[in-house]
């Protein structure tokens, strides 16, 4: 054995190297190689997200051993099984771990974890590769495609993004990427396509190119979730940035070639009680309109930084202290103010990214909001508002964002409203939509976890408003697995809305469209090659921040 806290990863999203056993203090359970091989290849594809690489927790609990041990075996085994309504999925009870490695999992948490290495300039330059250089690519666009309304959609589990035509339904073209793509972002231009694994893996796709096709590629990390592209005037596809979980730092890059240009580590004190952190992951980043600022939330310490990149040598960051664990987020309509989640203590911090400051952190009145980019709509009493749902409650909350002309609504929570149940991820509508859209693929009834519940936005006027459920897991005509319904996005048009039936890679999944006027099926997209569709991204939407 190596002494604890050593830890020589096996895994290709941890780098290269052999694999040892890992370190085990007495009385730890013993793990022989290949188990804690495996287990650690679980906890990275499917846990750490939640609960961090040193499993100090953050959107999960922490789960370090002092912690585990007092929990015992048979807690974790269960708990893993059947999850909670807090948000932690049912991986048993669902089919997506099987018994023998839910017990492996409940062992491996009682063991102490291990720091994976760093992964610097060096390493990032090393795994920098230009495939198409600037100079060889088209200088109009060469494909019939319809750029603007394509959707690019994540295979999680295959490796891969596939172009899918928002009106023929047509996969036109499947492109390898890292594993488990996390988001698309679109250039300003809308010419390139940024994808980012949660190996850390980022591709650049030129959609100009007949076939799209990856034009450069770079590894910022061993675990990243975010990435993003310059937007204001002037500086349009100029660069692009990229936060990654592990190890927790982003990175600058050239826009049109990825070539890492600047590393900046997160690590440093939370907000709040000025304590270091070792492991402040990035997560949501968007890019400023007001100025050229990429806005970067760090979750563990709670610090929104918006990072100029007007000179890169002489980096200017103002550094917010908003809330802790940050997550995701969005615009609300006019571009101005960024809200995102901050789930230690179920609020929303407001940030203007025109005075680049903290405009207030409000509760949401639910457990755990997780908006996506949340969803923007007039509302019928209280004007312009933006909305989350939550990971752990039914809750939905509506957030004034109009401190013009609606002042005595703005930055509070205006309205809550229960939908289907907690385990919600994400919520949608369109600015010429009627309807709001809430998923909620984490909830343990299978029956709540494959529908969508559906408010009608003038109902929101009444006391206590209800919603429509569309069963699009019984509409994909799957009947096997446990088809979680999961993100609508628009079409460029918003006239309909595209849902995920997202199911086990050796199940089918589909991707169903609803008719946005009527609620009715309108198509399911399903093909052999559609494994584990989970985040789709209309190319004109994400590119103007509509939502
Ligand atoms: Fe996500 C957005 C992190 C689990 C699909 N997810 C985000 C963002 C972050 C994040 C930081 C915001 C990126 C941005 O806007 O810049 N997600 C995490 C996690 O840490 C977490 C909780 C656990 C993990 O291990 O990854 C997690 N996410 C999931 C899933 O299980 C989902 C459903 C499928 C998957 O890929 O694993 C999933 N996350 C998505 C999607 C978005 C997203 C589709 C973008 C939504 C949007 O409309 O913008």
């Amino acid at each position: 054995t190596t002494p604890g806290g050593q830890y020589q990863p096996s895994l290709d999203v941890l780098g290269k190297g052999a694999t040892e056993q890992p370190g085990t203090k007495p009385g730890d359970p013993n793990l022989t190689k290949a188990e804690f091989d495996k287990a650690n290849q679980i906890y990275f594809e499917r846990c750490a997200g939640c609960h961090g690489v040193l499993r100090k927790g953050a959107t999960g609990k922490p789960l370090t051993p002092d912690l585990t041990k007092k929990l015992g075996f048979d807690y974790l085994r269960d708990f893993i099984t059947y999850g909670s309504p807090g948000g932690m999925p049912n991986w048993g009870t669902s089919g997506q771990l099987e018994a023998a490695d839910i017990d492996l999992m409940a062992r491996y948490l009682l063991n102490t974890p291990a720091q994976p290495p760093e992964f610097g300039m060096k390493e990032m330059k090393d795994s920098w590769k230009v495939l198409v250089p600037v100079a060889q690519r088209p200088t109009k666009k060469m494909n019939k495609l319809d750029i603007d309304n394509l959707f690019s959609v994540t295979l999680r589990d295959a490796g891969e993004i596939a172009l899918i035509d928002g009106t023929t339904k047509k996969i036109e073209h499947i492109i390898k990427s890292g594993y488990a793509v996390h988001i698309s972002r679109m250039s300003a231009s809308g010419r390139y396509l940024y994808i980012i694994g949660r190996d850390s893996k980022l591709n650049l796709i030129d959609l100009w190119m007949d076939p799209p096709q990856t034009v450069a590629e770079l590894k910022i990390g061993t675990e990243a979730r975010s990435v993003e592209t310059s937007k204001f005037k002037g500086y349009e596809d100029k660069y692009a940035i990229a936060g990654a979980y592990w190890p927790p730092q982003y990175v600058l890059m050239d826009g049109a070639t990825l070539e890492p240009i600047k590393v900046v580590s997160t690590r440093g004190m939370t907000e709040d009680t000025q304590e270091y952190h070792p492991e402040p992951r990035v997560a949501s980043i968007v890019a400023s309109h007001f100025k050229p600022e990429f806005v970067v939330n760090v979750k563990e310490t709670g610090q929104v930084l918006l990072v100029n990149y007007q000179d890169l040598k002489n980096l200017k960051v103002t550094a917010i202290e908003a809330e802790r664990f940050l997550h995701d987020g969005g615009f609300d309509k006019t571009g101005r103010y960024f809200l995102v989640a901050a789930n230690a203590r179920h609020k929303v911090a407001i940030v203007d990214t025109k005075e680049d400051k903290l405009v207030g952190v409000v509760e949401t009145g639910g457990q755990t909001p997780h908006p996506g980019r949340g969803a923007n709509l007039e509302h019928p009493k209280f004007g312009p508002v933006w909305a989350t749902s939550h990971l752990g409650s039914e809750t939905i909350s509506f957030i004034g964002t109009d401190p013009e002309k609606h002042k005595q609504f703005a930055w509070k929570v205006v309205q809550t409203v229960e939908g289907q149940g907690g385990g919600s991820l994400f919520i949608k509508t369109h600015p010429k939509s009627e309807n709001l859209y809430v998923d909620t693929p984490l909830n343990t009834d299978a029956e709540i976890s494959s529908s969508v519940a559906v408010f009608k936005i003038k109902d929101l006027a009444g006391e206590k408003p209800t919603y429509k459920v569309l069963p699009i897991g019984q509409w994909s005509g799957i009947s096997e697995g446990a088809r979680r319904v999961v993100q609508g996005e628009f079409n460029k048009d918003g006239t309909e809305i595209w849902f995920s039936v997202w199911n086990n890679k050796a199940q089918d999944s589909a991707i169903v469209v609803v008719d946005d006027k009527t609620l009715t099926l309108k198509a399911v997209i399903r093909d052999r090659r559609l494994v584990t569709p989970t985040g789709k991204f209309n190319v004109f939407n994400t590119r103007n921040d509509v939502y």
